[in-house]
């Protein structure tokens, strides 16, 4: 049977406890009769190689907490605001060769991300399947499209004006959701529609994302079992 603690969320803690309950209580009976039957979408995943140790905790139906260190800051400052415009609890803890540069550890955390979003789907019955966000970043503006369909596609349309943010190699944007969707056996579509800024361009790449894999893992209350005419996204 699954629970669903409010206390969990820092937002619900903000609202009052008295008030919140009811209100909780009331706009999420139908979601929870959806869900109650159903066993926690959630997955840990280690993985240890010579060049990383990783641990990662996902809950797809978290309330965007997370507990980031992977040693690389700009790293850290994505995977958190992934979780939090996805509305994933995650939880990375990453000790890779950094001294050797950072694509090693980002790859890997990415491996282990898309490996977790696949345990967590299980066999995707319920979920609404597809999400696509156009999302704004103060001048960029950044187009994430996400088919959680059991197959890879990655097609990647976003060019960085400089080489590096920081220390973190831009490129790496790349290997990392090609890491993620290799091992989540899903379609990602990345495209840039304008943008002058390196930061914002990966803000946007992350946030839009996050808010697409949000869409497209949420449980649709009018789809019972799998949505795909040919039966299974397993296969
Ligand atoms: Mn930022």
């Amino acid at each position: 049977m699954r629970r669903l603690n409010i206390y969990d969320c820092v937002e619900s803690r903000q609202l009052g406890p008295r008030v919140f309950p009811l209100i909780f209580f009331l706009a999420n009976a139908k979601r929870r009769s959806v869900m109650s039957s159903s066993p926690p979408r959630t997955a840990s995943v280690s993985r240890q190689t010579a060049e990383t140790t990783i641990e990662l905790r996902l809950d797809l139906d978290g309330c965007g907490r997370s507990k980031i260190a992977t040693g690389i800051g700009f790293f850290d400052h994505m995977l958190t605001l992934l979780a939090k415009h996805a509305l994933f609890d995650l939880d990375v803890d990453a000790n890779g060769d950094i001294d050797v540069d950072f694509h090693h550890t980002v790859e890997d955390v990415g491996i282990c991300l898309g490996k977790a979003l696949a345990e967590a789907l299980g066999t995707k019955s319920g979920i609404t399947r597809y999400g696509s966000v156009t999302l704004p970043m103060e001048e960029t503006l950044v187009t994430s499209a996400v088919d959680l369909s059991g197959r890879i596609a990655f097609v990647n349309r976003v060019e960085f004006p400089t080489e590096k943010i920081g220390t973190f190699d831009c490129e790496l944007v790349d290997v990392f959701w090609e890491a993620v969707a290799n091992n989540a056996l899903m379609n990602l579509h990345l495209l840039l529609h304008h943008g002058k800024n390196s930061h914002h361009i990966s803000e946007g790449v992350f946030k839009g994302t996050a808010r697409a894999l949000r869409q497209a893992v949420a449980i649709d209350p009018r789809q019972s079992g799998v949505p795909s005419s040919k039966g299974t996204l397993s296969e």
